[in-house]
C-alpha cells in the first residue's frame, strides 16, 4: 500500500474495517509501508524516557561538553526562531554525545519581564499565573521537538530557589562595594509610574499611554562593571571562537580610550580639567565646551533666564548616548573664560548640548579644525577654526569644507611645530606632568551597570532602608526575599510598592521601623549566571558547587546577535564576580559563540505585527518535528537569515518519506541469484566515507549543517538509486554495501531527524539507542580511487576520453596518452613541440 499524503496523528485509518483479523492483517502492512511520523515521535521519545536517556551527571571517564541556547522568555508560544535556535543546539549536542562525549544540554526559563505585566493588565491575571501557564505550554511544544535537554535540570528564574542566590550574591556584592547607590537621571512616565527604556520612549512619549515623557532623577543601585572593564576588554582576545563581529561590538562597547586629563586655569577660580584624547591638537583650541549639568553651566545660569531654559531643555532629551551623535548641535556662550594652558590666552566657554555630564570631566577642548562636532558647531556659531595638523607625507589639507581628522605633523603650534601625534603627546604628557596641571588617564565609554527597575514583575533588590542605618543587606538567614506572587495588577506603578505587609520592616541592624526596597533587579541579572546553575540546580545550600566547575565553560552556546552586547558582556562579569567570590574558577562563560540568523518570511523578519508568522505547531502536526527540524537546518547556514519557504518543507518531507521507505524495503530484502555489481558497490563504498569526512567536519569544526546535509543527500540519493537498480534478490555482496551505507545514513542524520533515524536504526536490527551509538569513522584509504578519468587534447582539442590508474605519474600519463589510437591519427608524422600534463585531469599535445 502507497502512502497517501500524510497520516495525521490520531487519524482513524481503520475505522471502515470490521473484522479484527483483517485490521490485524491491514495494520501489518501499513506498519510497513505508511510513514507516520506522530507514531514514530512517541515510540521514539518513549524509548529515550524509559532509558532516561538526556539525564546527565558529572562523569570522569568522558570529556564533557556543555551545549547551551539562550533560554527563552515564556510568551506563551514557540516561534519559528525558537524553532531554529533549539534544533541547531540539539544537532551540536546529538553530534557530540555520538562522539563520545558526556553532554550537558539543559533548558529553563527567563521568566521575569515586562510582557508577564503588560499581559496581566491586559488579561487581568496576575503575572505569576499566566508565566507558569506559559511554561507549561512551551515546555510541551518543546518536548514535542524531541529536543535532548535534561529536564531534570530544568530552571525557572522567577522561582525563590533560584532568585535568592542572586539576592545572596547582591548582598555579597554590596558589601565588597561592588553594587552601591546612586542618583541617576531616568525616563519616567508620570502616568504609569514607571521608568521607561530608551527603547519605549517614542518621539518624546510614553510607547503605552503615549504621555509625555519626563526626565526625573532616581536613587538606584549599580553595579561596578567599570572596575572589571579592562579584563573584560583584555579577554576578549581569548574568545577565539566568537565571531568576530560580536567581539568587536563589545570593545566599541567598553570604549577604552587613553588621552590627557588637562587643567585650563580659571582666574580667580579653580582650573577647569578637560580630557582629551588628541593633545596633539591642544594649539588648535578655540573654545571650551560643558555639558549642561556642569557646574561652570549652572552658574552661569543664575541671573540668565535665557540660558537657564536653555539648560532646562536639554536635560529633557534623552540620555541616550547614540541620540546625542545624530542630534542637531546647539548651545550658548556661558560669558567666562579660561586660559590657554600653554599660551595662556583668554578661550570663551560655552555650553553645548552634545557634551555628557557622564564622561570624562564633562567638559571638551574644542578643536574645531580637527573634530567633526565641534567643526559644526563653531560653524554654526561663527567661532575661530584653526588648523594646527597638516598631512605628513606634504599632501594639501583644506580644513575650510571640513575638520582634517587624521593623525599627522603639528603646525601653527609653536615649539611644538614639526612632532607628530606620539611625540607631541608624549612631550605634553611630560610637561603637565611636571607642572601638576594634567596627567595621562585612561577612559572608557562604558558605564556602571544600573539594575534597578521600578517593576513588579522581577526578583526583589534585597536591601532594607532604615532611617538611623541607611541601606542594610537583607541576611543571609531571611533569604530570599520573595516577590508576592499574589496581587491585585492594575498597571499604575507596582503592586509592592504600596503593600505594607511586603514593604513595612524592622531594621535588621537596629530593629528600628525600615522599609524594605521596594525596586527589582533588571532581568539581565537574572540571565547573567542561569548558565552555571544548571550544573547544580538542585543544591538549597549554595549557589553554586564543585559541579560548576566540572562543567565550566559552556563549549558551545547558541543565540541571537541582538544579544552581542548587554547578555553576553553583563555574563562574562557576572562570572568574574562568581569567580572572585570563590563560587568557580571558569573565567569566561562562554568558550565558543554561534549567533543564529533570523527567520524570514517573503523577505522580512518574521513577526507578529507583520502577520506573516508561521507557527510550529500546525507544521509539526503536519509533517512531524523531523521534517521540521530538517528543513530549518538545511536551507541555509546557521549565522545567515533563512527564509521560510512551504517548498522547502515539502522537499525536506519528501525526503524523509522516501528514506524511509527505502529503508524499510531494504529491512525485508533477502540476497538472492543477483549478480554482483562491484564497480558501483567500490564507488558507494568511496562517496560513503568521503561523506563521513565531510559531515564529520561541517558538524563539528564548520557548523555547517546545510551543506551536511546536501552531501547526506547525495550520498542517500546514490544508495537510493543503487537499490532500486539492483531489484529483486540482489547479491550478498551488494545488500550488505547498502545496510552499511543506510546505517550510516541514519547515523549522520540521527542529530537532525532523531526520532525517524531511531526508528530505521531499529527497523535494520539494532535494538540499542541510537544516540549512545558511535560516530561512523571515516577511512582514508577508501578514498583513494583506482581509476581515474582523464582526458586527451591534440593542440586544445578533445582527442580521446582514458581511463588511467588515479596514481600515474606523468611520464605514465604521456605515455599511455601517446599510445591511444585517435590520438596516434591526429598526431601523425608532426613533431611534438611541448606535452602539458596535469595529473588526474588532462594531457595536451602540442603539434
Ligand atoms: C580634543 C579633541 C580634538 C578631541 C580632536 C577629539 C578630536 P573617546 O575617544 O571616545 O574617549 N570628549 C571628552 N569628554 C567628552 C564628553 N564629556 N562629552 C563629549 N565628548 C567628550 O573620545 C574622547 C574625545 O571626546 C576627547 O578628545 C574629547 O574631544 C571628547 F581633534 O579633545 B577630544
Ligand atoms: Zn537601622
Amino acid at each position: 500500500m502507497e502512502a497517501k499524503g500524510v497520516i495525521r496523528p490520531g487519524a482513524r485509518v481503520f475505522s471502515r474495517i470490521v473484522s479484527i483479523d483483517r485490521a490485524r492483517r491491514a495494520q501489518a502492512t501499513i506498519m510497513t509501508t505508511t510513514f507516520n511520523p506522530a507514531e514514530i515521535e512517541q515510540q521514539a521519545q518513549d524509548l529515550w524516557t524509559q532509558h532516561d536517556s538526556f539525564r546527565v551527571t558529572e562523569d570522569d571517564s568522558r570529556e564533557k561538553f556543555y551545549c547551551l541556547c539562550m533560554f527563552p522568555y515564556p510568551s506563551g508560544k514557540m516561534h519559528m526562531g525558537h524553532v531554529r535556535n533549539y534544533t541547531l543546539g540539539d544537532v551540536v549536542a546529538r553530534f557530540k554525545r555520538m562522539r563520545g562525549y558526556n553532554v550537558l544540554q539543559p533548558m529553563g526559563w527567563d521568566a521575569f519581564g515586562m510582557p508577564a505585566e503588560n499581559a496581566a493588565i491586559k488579561n487581568n491575571v496576575p503575572p505569576a499565573k499566566w508565566t507558569y501557564a506559559n511554561i507549561e505550554q512551551m515546555r510541551k511544544e518543546l518536548k514535542r521537538f524531541g529536543i535532548a535537554y535534561d529536564w531534570s535540570r530544568e530552571l525557572a528564574t522567577c522561582q525563590p530557589d533560584y532568585y535568592r542566590w542572586e539576592q545572596w550574591m547582591f548582598t555579597r556584592l554590596y558589601e565588597k562595594g561592588l553594587a552601591y547607590q546612586k542618583t541617576s537621571p531616568v525616563n519616567w512616565c508620570p502616568v504609569d509610574q514607571t521608568v521607561l527604556a530608551n527603547e519605549q520612549v517614542e518621539n518624546g512619549r510614553c510607547w503605552r499611554c503615549e504621555t509625555v515623557v519626563e526626565r526625573k532623577e532616581l536613587k538606584q543601585w549599580f553595579l561596578r562593571i567599570t572596575d572589571y572593564a579592562d579584563e573584560l576588554l583584555a579577554d576578549l582576545e581569548t574568545l577565539s571562537e566568537w565571531p568576530e563581529a560580536v567581539r568587536t561590538m563589545q570593545r566599541n562597547w567598553i570604549g577604552r580610550s587613553e588621552g590627557l586629563e588637562i587643567e585650563f586655569p580659571i582666574d580667580g577660580h579653580d582650573a577647569q580639567t578637560v580630557y582629551t584624547t588628541r593633545p596633539d591638537t591642544l594649539m588648535g583650541v578655540t573654545y571650551l565646551a560643558v555639558a549642561a549639568g556642569h557646574p561652570l553651566a549652572l552658574a552661569a545660569a543664575e541671573g540668565n533666564r535665557e540660558l537657564a531654559d536653555f539648560l532646562v531643555e536639554c536635560n529633557k532629551i534623552q540620555a541616550a548616548e547614540a541620540a546625542l551623535e545624530t542630534v542637531e548641535k546647539r548651545g550658548m556662550p556661558l560669558g567666562i573664560t579660561v586660559r590657554h594652558p600653554v599660551t595662556n590666552e583668554p578661550v570663551p566657554v560655552w555650553v553645548a548640548n552634545f557634551v555628557l555630564m557622564e564622561y570624562g570631566t564633562g567638559a571638551v577642548m574644542a578643536v574645531p579644525g580637527h573634530d567633526q562636532r565641534d567643526f559644526e558647531f563653531a560653524s554654526k556659531y561663527d567661532l575661530p577654526i584653526k588648523q594646527v595638523v597638516t598631512a605628513s607625507d606634504g599632501s594639501a589639507v583644506d580644513i575650510s569644507e571640513g575638520p582634517y581628522l587624521e593623525h599627522g605633523t603639528l603646525i601653527n603650534s609653536g615649539e611644538f611645530d614639526g612632532m607628530d601625534f606620539a611625540t607631541s603627546f608624549n612631550a605634553l604628557a611630560e610637561r603637565f606632568a611636571a607642572a601638576g596641571t594634567g596627567r595621562r588617564t585612561v577612559n572608557y565609554r562604558l558605564r556602571d551597570w544600573g539594575v534597578s527597575r521600578q517593576r513588579y514583575w522581577g526578583t526583589p533588590i534585597p536591601m532594607i532602608n532604615c532611617p538611623t542605618c541607611g541601606p542594610v543587606p537583607v541576611p543571609d538567614s531571611d533569604l530570599p526575599v520573595v516577590l508576592p506572587e499574589d496581587v491585585e495588577f492594575e498597571g499604575v506603578g507596582s503592586p509592592i510598592k504600596k503593600m505594607d505587609s511586603f514593604k513595612k520592616v524592622t531594621c535588621p541592624k537596629c530593629g528600628g521601623d525600615a522599609e524594605r526596597e521596594t525596586d527589582t533587579f533588571d532581568t539581565f541579572m537574572d540571565s547573567s549566571w542561569y548558565f552555571a546553575r544548571y550544573a547544580c540546580p538542585d543544591n538549597i545550600e549554595a549557589m553554586l558547587d564543585e559541579r560548576a566547575n566540572y562543567w565550566g565553560q559552556v563549549d558551545q552556546y547558541i543565540g541571537g546577535v541582538e544579544h552581542a552586547i548587554l547578555h553576553l558582556l553583563y555574563a562574562r562579569f557576572y562570572q568574574k564576580l562568581m569567580r572572585d567570590a570563590g563560587l568557580t574558577s571558569v573565567d569566561e562563560p562562554f568558550k565558543r559563540l554561534l549567533t543564529q540568523g533570523m527567520v524570514l518570511k517573503d523577505g522580512a523578519k518574521m513577526s507578529k505585527n507583520k502577520g506573516n508568522t508561521v507557527a510550529p505547531q500546525p507544521m509539526i502536526e503536519r509533517y512531524g518535528a523531523d521534517t521540521v527540524r530538517l528543513f530549518m537546518m538545511s536551507d541555509a547556514p546557521p549565522d545567515q537569515s533563512l527564509e521560510w519557504s512551504d517548498a522547502g518543507v515539502e522537499g525536506a518531507h519528501r525526503f524523509v518519506k522516501r528514506l524511509w521507505r527505502a529503508v524499510q524495503k531494504l529491512a525485508t530484502t533477502k540476497p538472492g541469484a543477483g549478480s554482483a555489481d562491484q564497480k558501483t558497490r567500490t564507488a558507494l563504498h568511496r562517496q560513503m566515507h568521503k561523506t563521513i569526512a565531510k559531515v564529520t567536519d561541517d558538524y563539528d569544526r564548520r557548523l555547517m549543517f546545510n551543506t551536511a546535509i546536501a552531501a547526506i543527500r547525495e550520498l542517500s540519493n546514490a544508495a537510493l538509486r543503487w537499490q532500486e537498480g539492483l531489484g529483486e534478490g540482489p547479491h550478498a555482496d551488494d545488500l550488505a554495501q547498502l545496510r552499511v551505507t543506510f546505517v550510516v545514513i541514519i547515523k549522520m542524520l540521527q542529530p537532525l531527524i532523531p526520532h525517524t533515524a531511531q526508528d530505521l536504526y531499529a527497523a535494520l536490527g539494532h535494538d540499542d539507542i541510537l544516540m549512545d551509538a558511535t560516530w561512523p569513522e571515516f577511512d582514508e584509504a577508501a578514498l583513494v580511487e583506482e581509476e581515474k578519468q582523464i582526458v586527451v587534447q591534440v593542440n586544445g582539442k578533445l582527442r580521446a576520453k582514458l581511463s588511467v590508474p588515479a596514481d600515474a605519474d606523468k611520464a605514465q600519463l604521456e605515455a599511455l596518452a601517446m599510445a591511444d589510437d585517435n590520438v596516434q591519427r591526429f598526431v601523425g608524422e608532426s613533431d611534438v613541440r611541448k606535452v602539458i600534463v596535469v595529473p588526474g585531469r588532462l594531457v595536451n599535445i602540442v603539434l
